[in-house]
């Protein structure tokens, strides 16, 4: 039986993969931008990070709301049991997951943040950030289980919500996205699928986005409407 408890149910790979390219998930993340706050548990517990190797060219890191995709271990801390190991999944694909949106354990959420490709960690995840007192996979992680990760992060591609999406639409660098730019980036978006799309439905989707997220209704969206995530700058 193959089993992804590691990986939260409702993200396939191939739909992960894809995601950049894929309307559904592009609308669904320009409208639903909000809907990610997650319950903070009372804890002075922390999430230990060791860095093993990290590249000398370490140019592009991971934030919330990329794709990464990468190759992890799973051990149980106290008697260093391996409970996981993604290399025996899947012929041995890496896995595809969104950062920090909760598609893996909120722990490796907080220990995959600002890695970059090629990049090798050991991380200590306390059970307040895993499985909790309940555990997991019928006693497999066991009630208040310290988790120990040994994680090789392949490749990050940056999310429709990242300050270098938002860049990359805002052609004339005003800090503003215009009705113009972001036809022009629907665009492109979907020339990279193979299936041709009518000016009808593109102007459909505009439509659908600026009712979404001009808040102000002054025809631009701005960062904060965008949303962009915290901690990026522009
Ligand atoms: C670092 O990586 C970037 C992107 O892969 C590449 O363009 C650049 O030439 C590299 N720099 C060095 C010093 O290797
Ligand atoms: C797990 O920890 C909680 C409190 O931290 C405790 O109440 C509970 O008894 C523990 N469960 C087990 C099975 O040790
Ligand atoms: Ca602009
Ligand atoms: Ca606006």
């Amino acid at each position: 039986m193959r089993h992804r408890a590691y990986i939260r149910p409702g993200v396939s790979a191939l739909g992960t993969m894809l995601f950049l390219f894929r309307l559904a998930v592009f609308l669904s993340l320009w409208g639903c931008s909000n809907a990610q706050g997650q319950t903070e548990e009372e804890s002075t517990e922390e999430v230990k990070i060791e860095v093993l190797h990290r590249p000398e060219n370490c140019s592009k890191t991971s934030r919330k709301g990329d794709l990464l995709n990468a190759h992890y271990d799973g051990y149980l801390a106290k008697d260093g049991s391996k409970f996981y190991c993604s290399r025996t999944q899947d012929e041995g694909h890496p896995k595809w997951f969104v950062l920090g949106v909760g598609h893996v354990i909120k722990g490796l959420d907080i220990a995959m943040m600002d890695m970059c490709p090629g990049e090798k960690r050991k991380v200590i995840i306390p059970p307040s950030f895993a499985y909790g007192k309940e555990g997991y996979a019928e006693g497999k992680i066991p009630p208040n289980a310290t988790l120990m990760f040994e994680i090789e992060l392949y490749a990050v591609t940056k999310g429709p919500r990242s300050i270098e999406t938002f860049k990359e639409i805002d052609t004339d660098n005003d800090k503003q996205l215009s009705r113009a730019e972001i036809e022009l980036y629907l665009q492109k978006d979907f020339e990279k699928d193979a299936k041709p799309r009518d000016k009808a439905y593109q102007n459909a989707v505009l439509e659908d986005i600026f009712k979404k997220n001009d808040h102000n209704r002054d025809g631009f969206i701005s960062p904060k409407e965008y949303n962009v995530h915290q901690h990026d700058e522009l």
